[in-house]
């Protein structure tokens, strides 16, 4: 059953931060995501969205998916939907790189083929080891000793047993202190990882490592360049989980095999949607290293993709599907949008593909429209 594309339109949707978010590099405040919506010959519709907390998380930026997107969609008029690697090389000879816009089509094709085959997604990537909810992390921002412990003494009275407090942008003395806080109030059953987001020298890694060496944790993304963290791995008395650096499978196997990568924290928008994805969870699985699913920003569209496909990693090595949703509070489908239920994302079921019942007139005038 073919699935000839007959229209794609994009929109833009400003997630702002109701709540602070800081991280060494930015404090997110009203990032805007690009949603695409993919309708094909039968008026079946898929969507996808990308949408980056910030401009220096990671080398891409909002304007430049919503203008990547713009520039591939004509590529993809009149193509099959029901061959996504079909549609992928087509994406990549009409545009070298750019995994955030990739991404964002990539999704609503996913969600299409959802619902051309009547399945929830989480069957099409790999099959749901619980259909229902996928473990998530939740992360305490930057702020003084006593602000990270009760946070983490707030989150893991609501349930949350994976922690991830964010570092850099200040004296090194001060993320010990922080990091030390929340040690002490650390349930045994709590895993705990400061993510600095590249914001530190090699040096200032060691010097926090030396700081905490009885902190039970991981240590996430110290310092910018995956050369960076090899040349401290060994110097490190905690292990690494690495996010920025895992730009794609090759860089990421290297960094499994030189024994770098203790687990990784995995973007879809970093590395272009679900299908690269999959084979890092096979890479994954079978080197036996934990990783997350999740991405840097976004609305129920990206986190009912993650939420789709972290329940097809082995729970063993799932690290999370963390969710914007607490900080900008926003919901497409207020009904079957993916929230944080004691401890736990919900992973929506409203119907195939995504889950999710989107009304496409709460985003406004579409930005573009290919048809
Ligand atoms: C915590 N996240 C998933 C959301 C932030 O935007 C960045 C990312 C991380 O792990 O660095
Ligand atoms: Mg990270």
């Amino acid at each position: 059953m073919s699935s000839r594309i007959a229209r794609i339109r994009v929109f833009a949707q400003r997630l702002s931060a109701a709540n602070r978010y800081t991280m060494s590099s930015s404090a997110v405040a009203d990032p805007e995501a690009t949603i695409v919506e993919i309708t094909d010959e039968a008026g079946r519709v898929g969507w996808g969205e990308v949408c980056l907390a910030s401009a220096v998380y990671q080398p891409e930026h909002n304007a430049g998916v919503q203008a990547g997107v713009a520039a591939l969609a004509p590529a993809l008029l009149g193509a099959d939907a029901s061959s996504i690697g079909s549609c992928r090389r087509l994406l990549d000879a009409a545009m070298l790189g750019q995994p955030g816009a990739k991404a964002a089509i990539e999704i609503a094709l996913w969600d299409l083929a959802g619902h051309r085959l009547g399945v929830p997604m989480h069957e099409l990537v790999g099959g749901a080891h619980d259909a229902e909810t996928v473990g998530t992390y939740h992360v305490i921002g930057i702020g003084s000793p006593d602000e990270a412990a009760a946070d983490a003494v707030r989150l893991q009275s609501e349930g949350h047993n994976r922690l991830q407090l964010k570092a850099g942008g200040r004296p090194i003395a001060d993320d010990v202190a922080a990091a030390h806080a929340v040690a002490d109030v650390l349930e045994p059953t709590t895993e705990l990882a400061v993510d600095v987001n590249r914001g530190w020298t090699t040096a200032e890694a060691i010097q926090f490592s030396n700081g905490c060496a009885n902190v039970r944790m991981s240590i996430e993304q110290p310092c910018d360049s995956a050369a960076d963290l090899r040349s401290i791995r060994d110097r490190l008395r905690h292990p690494l989980i690495i996010d920025e650096s895992s730009t794609d499978l090759a860089v990421s196997a290297g960094l499994i095999a030189d024994g770098t990568a203790s687990a990784f924290g995995i973007k879809l928008s970093r590395v272009g949607g679900l299908s690269p994805v999959m084979g890092l969870r096979e890479l994954c699985a079978s080197a036996r290293v934990p990783m997350s699913t999740d991405d840097a920003w976004g609305g129920d569209i990206m986190a009912a993709a993650c939420a789709h496909l972290g329940a097809t990693v082995d729970p063993r090595l799932h690290r999370g599907t963390w969710l914007a949703h607490p900080y900008h509070q926003t919901h497409y489908d207020e009904l079957n949008g993916p929230r944080i239920v004691d401890g736990r994302v919900t992973i929506p079921a409203g119907g195939p593909g995504l889950g999710l019942l989107i009304d496409a007139t709460q985003f406004g005038a579409p930005t573009h429209t290919f048809d």
